[in-house]
Order: structure tokens, then sequence, then C-alpha cells
């Protein structure tokens, strides 16, 4: 190394400057970057017009306490005829628009907001965008900033929603509404945007009724990584395919998988456990299994659908019926792992990729039934002693105390108390963290926190255990290659066809595997001398001890969690696009008057020139649900589809991605998360496929 530079003139010098900045140029590319726009956006005007034909049935509590907004129809943005000056001028007023973030964030969310910025400047200049800081908190508090051009163009095509921040808070009272409505008032806003999930789309819509009388305009945008909001009619046309973030995420997930695949490849020792986010729905390992083939992918939606058909015929022989066969246990999950670990073993392949999705334990019965029984006393207990339950039984211990006070009917005192000794007793064979996990503390919209929960260690301690066992029967083996076999046995004169079928359970298979009673050393030599090929006296010869070895699997886990990296990420090519639109989606139906109506695309699922914004009414998406214990009002989240063709083509790939078949792995690489189109796929491969059909072939 040459003589030391001083410090000052390093700091000051610009290569050094350029390449520590802040800003780089893929940041700089991204700021530039322009998302294309849908065919009526680069036109002057808009009209929306009522599309009746796309039909939905109403929830009976909806048209009760929604009844301003649940006759709203499905609006199509579009230009069908001539505006008139009034028209125009209308639609060009100086306006001023609120706009929040709600919930987690998801890539892509502020396009939204430049997409919106760029239409209410594009027809008045004197018009304002207004952000809540911090989420509905901020909407609460009158807390808030003008959003500027520099602000915009500083966040263009980024990740994140770092520029006004976000929050979960929920506005579920009389009190909260007020305090919004007072903001938007004090503001002078003419409307107000929420960019969020189903939670966030179902205030909007309690927003929009309760602004109705101020004349102020509610228009919700639908955000979640976890795709669980996707709008079909009564009659299964397809409104909105994904929510946006989605596909940044799944894309984000699958590079890190597809790295942990080639690492895995290429070191074979490892099981890499990955959990996925997605609270309750499977959607982004569905995503991530298709982009990355991962070894072993579970479906939740599946697996709750699961029926053991051994165990049901076994019932039919005795005559009875077994409850039991129908869905799906912990401990049959991680025997289903299991035999795919132990096959792949045999095929030479004691490594692998494994995705479990976050949510998984929704689909689990025995699992849900205690979290919904959790969620039920909660719920009970501090509207009967108006406490916090997790205030006043802030440890584990308390909380099991009172759990088993509740079992043994000092609380409950009804014959069949909510939590029986049987409950008690299933509970406390769980582990202490996985205890510990059901019982924390419920989100504020009174969702279980899946992502606070290490599901993924409680899965696979399950199958180490299992893995043990069968081990010990000699069941789980690693497979030798066969050429390798007899290339070893030869080079010592040894005849690997004498020895192969003293050792090996398949002497003519592709990959051997050692009889399943030689599981130890003193075992193997039996096996040999019983077979005359050794003394007793003898050493095992060098080349069989060392394939016994080679044989004896070593399970060895890596757990990772993708969620809030993906959901920081910095959109994808389609993410850029959908979300900008979206933004100017939100726009034109303020500009046509429109409220309780969720902005979105259709055709999403197809090339973009097919892209059409439209407007759905937020209300008609709404069911009662069971939250904190009690029924509420919200909007229904899609989970998989078992008849989607994605979800089809992934069953019929499975094998291909547990590759018994060759020596190769079938991984895919689909590389990192682009926002230019060059080599970027243009949309999730699940959209891609669902998207296949008579019309679209
Ligand atoms: P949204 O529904 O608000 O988009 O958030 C979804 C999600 O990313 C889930 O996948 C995850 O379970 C949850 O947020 C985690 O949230 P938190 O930020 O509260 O840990």
């Amino acid at each position: 190394m040459g003589p030391e530079i001083e410090l000052d003139y390093l700091l000051n010098h610009p290569i050094a400057n350029s390449v520590t900045s802040d800003v780089n140029s893929e940041t700089m590319a991204r700021r530039s970057f322009s998302p294309k726009k849908i065919r009526i956006f680069t036109r002057e005007y808009s009209l929306l017009e009522d599309q009746p034909q796309f039909k939905f049935s109403n929830d009976k509590e909806a048209e009760k306490v929604l009844p301003d907004i649940i006759g709203n129809k499905v609006q199509t943005v579009t230009l069908n005829g001539q505006l008139s000056e009034i028209q125009k001028q209308a639609f060009s007023k100086k306006r001023n628009v609120g706009v929040v973030f709600s919930g987690g964030p998801a890539p892509g969310g502020h396009n939204v907001i430049a997409g919106l910025y760029d239409e209410v400047k594009k027809y008045n200049p004197e018009s304002k965008l207004l952000g809540f800081i911090m989420g509905p908190d901020g909407l609460i508090e009158s807390r808030h900033v003008e959003i500027t051009r520099e602000l915009v163009d500083a966040h263009r095509n980024m990740g994140g929603f770092s520029m006004i921040q976000t929050g979960r808070t929920k506005i579920d009272s009389k009190k909260k509404m007020d305090a919004s409505l007072q903001s938007c008032l004090h503001l002078g806003l003419d409307a107000l945007v929420v960019i969020g999930g189903d939670d966030s789309n179902t205030n909007a819509a309690f927003l929009a009724q309760h602004f109705k009388g101020s004349g102020i305009k509610v228009i919700g945008v639908p955000k979640t990584i976890d795709g669980d909001i996707q709008v079909s009619t009564d009659d299964g046309d397809v409104l909105c395919a994904i929510s946006f973030g989605f596909h940044t995420a799944a894309r984000a997930f699958s590079q890190n998988i597809s790295n942990l695949a080639s690492d895995g490849q290429s070191t074979v020792k490892y099981w890499h456990v990955c959990k996925v986010m997605g609270r309750v729905a499977s959607h982004l390992t569905l995503e991530s299994a298709l982009q990355t083939h991962a070894t072993l992918s579970l479906i939740g939606e599946e697996l709750a659908d699961y029926v053991d058909r051994e165990r049901l015929e076994k019932a039919r022989e005795n005559k009875t019926i077994d409850y039991n066969a129908f869905g799906i246990t912990l401990r049959h999950l991680s025997r289903l792992i299991c035999d795919i670990i132990v096959k792949r073993a045999a095929a030479g392949k004691n490594y692998g990729i494994m995705i479990i999705p976050e949510g998984i334990l929704e689909f689990i019965n025995e699992i849900q039934v205690f979290i919904i029984k959790i969620n039920k006393i909660i719920a009970e207990y501090n509207t009967i002693h108006d406490q916090d339950f997790h205030r006043t039984f802030p440890g584990l211990n308390e909380k099991l105390e009172y759990l088993r006070w509740i079992s043994q009917g000092m609380i409950d005192k009804s014959p069949f108390p909510i939590w029986n000794l049987r409950d008690d007793e299933l509970f406390n064979q769980l582990p202490p963290f996985f205890r510990a996990g059901l019982l924390v503390e419920r989100d504020l919209h009174g969702n279980f926190q899946f992502s606070q929960v290490k599901t993924e260690k409680m899965i696979m301690d399950m199958v180490k255990e299992y893995l043990g066992v069968l081990k010990e029967q000699g069941v789980y083996k690693i497979g030798i290659k066969n050429s390798e076999y007899k290339v070893n046995m030869a080079s010592c004169n040894l005849d690997p066809d004498l020895y192969a079928k003293a050792i090996f359970r398949n002497p003519n298979a592709r990959f051997l595997l050692v009889k399943e009673t030689v599981i130890s050393q003193k075992t193997l030599k039996h096996a040999l001398v019983s077979n005359g090929l050794m003394d007793v006296e003898e050493n095992i010869p060098g080349p069989i001890l060392e394939i016994f070895k080679k044989s004896q699997p070593n399970f060895k886990t890596q757990t990772h969690f993708y969620g809030y990296d993906g959901r920081g990420s910095a959109p994808s090519h389609f993410d850029c696009n959908y979300t900008y639109n979206l933004g100017m989606t939100a726009f034109h139906l303020i500009a046509g008057n429109a409220t309780g109506q969720m902005a979105a695309i259709r055709n999403l699922e197809m090339d973009f020139e097919k892209w059409e914004p439209i407007g759905i009414p937020i209300a008609k998406l709404m069911h009662l649900e069971e939250r904190k214990g009690k029924l509420e009002l919200v909007i229904e989240k899609s989970i998989v589809d078992l008849n989607s063709n994605a979800f089809r083509v992934y069953k019929a790939l499975r094998d291909k991605c547990v590759a018994l078949d060759s020596e190769e792995d079938h991984y895919r690489q689909p590389g990192p998360v682009r926002f230019a189109s060059e080599t970027e796929e243009d949309r999730p491969i699940s959209l891609v496929l669902n998207s296949l059909g008579p019309k679209n072939k």
C-alpha cells in the first residue's frame, strides 16, 4: 500500500463522495422512471359509468350500517361522450385531497401518491394533496404535511411508506370517526384516499358513510403484500385480481429463496426452512413456490382440506366414522414433511428448501380451535372487567393460570365451559414458546399476530423428533449412487455385486439404500459376517465402512423468515405501473364524485393494454367475521382457491420440485426485483396462470 492519504482529502474527493452518497445510480434511475399510463389517463377528462351487470349479494348487516353506500355500483373510468363546459370546470376545480397509509407497508405505496399527486396538479395546479402522518392516528389527530413535488419526486418508484409513514390504528368508534371528520373539515378537504388492506378499506367504507353529509368523498386503494384483497362478482368476473405490493414481495422472497437454493445445491448439507409472510392466506407461498420451484411448499388452504384416506378406510372397515380423518394435525403435518425428507434422502439429497406460510396455523384445526377460544376468553375478560387481559396478566404463567381457573369451572360456571380440562391438558402439551405465541396480544383490528409466533420452529421440532425415530428404525437413510459405489469397490478389488446383496435393500437401483436392519457398525458387521463376506475378527473393509457412514443422515436446518424485507422492497415493474395507475384512478373517482369506492384496475391478469380503471363498491365486499371474540363487519379476505389454475399447476409441478426423478434439482432463479421491463416478468406467475382460459388461450 502507498502512503496514507489524509482523511480530509479523502472525504472531499468527488469519487469518495459519489460512491458513499445516500443517493446511488439505482435510486436516481428509479426516481426518474416514468410508469406507463392507461390510455384514458393520457386524455384530458373522464366520466364514471355505472356497470350494473356486475352483481354482488349484500350482507344484511352492511345494508343496515352502511345505508348510503351499499347501493353503489361498480364504475368504470371512461370517456364515452362529451363533457359540457360546466362539467369540465367541475372536473378541474381546485381541490384539497388528503391521503393516508394504513397497515403494513407494501411496495408501490409511494407511486399511488405520485399518481394521485400528478392528476391532482394536472387538472388544477392550485389543488393540494395533504398526507396524514403515521396512518390513521395522523387523521384522527390532524397531523399532516403538504405533499410537494420535491417530496413526490424523491419517492417515485421507491419502496416503503416512509414519505408519510403508516400505522395500524383502527377507526372503530364514533369518537374517532368524528375526530377524523373534524380533521378533514378543518383542512377543507374535498376527499380522502385511504391506502390500506382489508381492514383499512373496511375503515374507508365506514368513513365514507360517516362523511356522507359533509360531502367529503372517501376512496380506498387495495394494498397488502398478502394478496388477500381479490374481488370477483357473484358471476365470477374478476374485478381486482390482486392487491398491490404482492408481486414485489413475492419476487423479493423468491430471490432470497432461490439464492438459498443455489447455496444448498452447492453445499448439500442443509434443509433451509423459509417462513414466508401472509397473515392468513398462502398466496405469497404459492407465488414463491411457482417462482423458485422450492423443494417443498406448504399451502395452508390445501392442508385444511386434507383427508386422511387410510384412517377413513380403517373406519369404514370398522363401520364407524373417524372425524379426526378430516383436517390436519400438527403431528400429521410433520409426518408428511418427514416423508418427503426421507424420500429425497433416499434419492441422495439430504438437503432442500421448504416454504412454510406464516398463516399456516389458521388452517390447522386443533390450533385454530385454540385461537378462537382464546380470542373469546380475552374479549369476554376485557368486556366484563373493563380492563385489558394482557395488562392484567402480563406473563405467560399468569395467563395460563387464568385459563386453568376457567377449565376448573372457577370463572365460567356453565356446564360446558369454553375452556375445559381437555383443552387445558392439550394446550399444556405444547412447548412454552408456542403457548406464549398463541396467547400473544391481538393487533388493533383483533387479528391474531401470526408473525410473532415461531410456527416453523414448532413444526420443525416435531419433524426432527420423528426423523430421529425413522433413523433408529433404519428408514431414514441417504441413498448411495450405484455408479460411485461400483467405482469405489473396484478400486479396492472388492466385488460390488457380492457386497451389494448383503448390505443394500435395492442392489440394482440407481441409488442404493442400506438395509433397514443395518443401523450401526455392529449390525453392518453382522450382515457381512452372516453373508460369509468376512470373519468376526476382521475389520470391516474401508470402502464399505465409508459407504455406511455416508448413508447415515444428519438432519441439519437453517431457518429464515421472509416478510418485512419484502414489504420494504422497492417495487417491481408491475407494481410501479399498477400503483401509479391506481393513484390516478383514485383521483378520477374523486373527480367523478364517487365515495365508498375502492380504486382498482380490471384485467390486471392480462397485458397492460387491456388494463381498465374502475371503482368497486366497498360495502358490497363486507361480511360478518369473528374478531376479538365478537362478530364484526369486515371485508372478506380471499384465500388460495384450490380450483384455480395457479394452484392446480403448482400441484402438478410438485413432483418436479421434490426432484426424486433425477440427480439435478429443478430450482428456478427469478433474479432480483427490477423496475425496468427488459428482463422483468410483467405479472405475478399466479396471475398469468389464472388468466389462461378458453377465452385467453
Ligand atoms: P397488511 O395486511 O396491513 O398489509 O399487513 C400484512 C402483513 O405484512 C402480514 O403479512 C403480517 O402478518 C403482518 O403484516 C405483520 O404486521 P406487523 O407490522 O404488525 O408486524
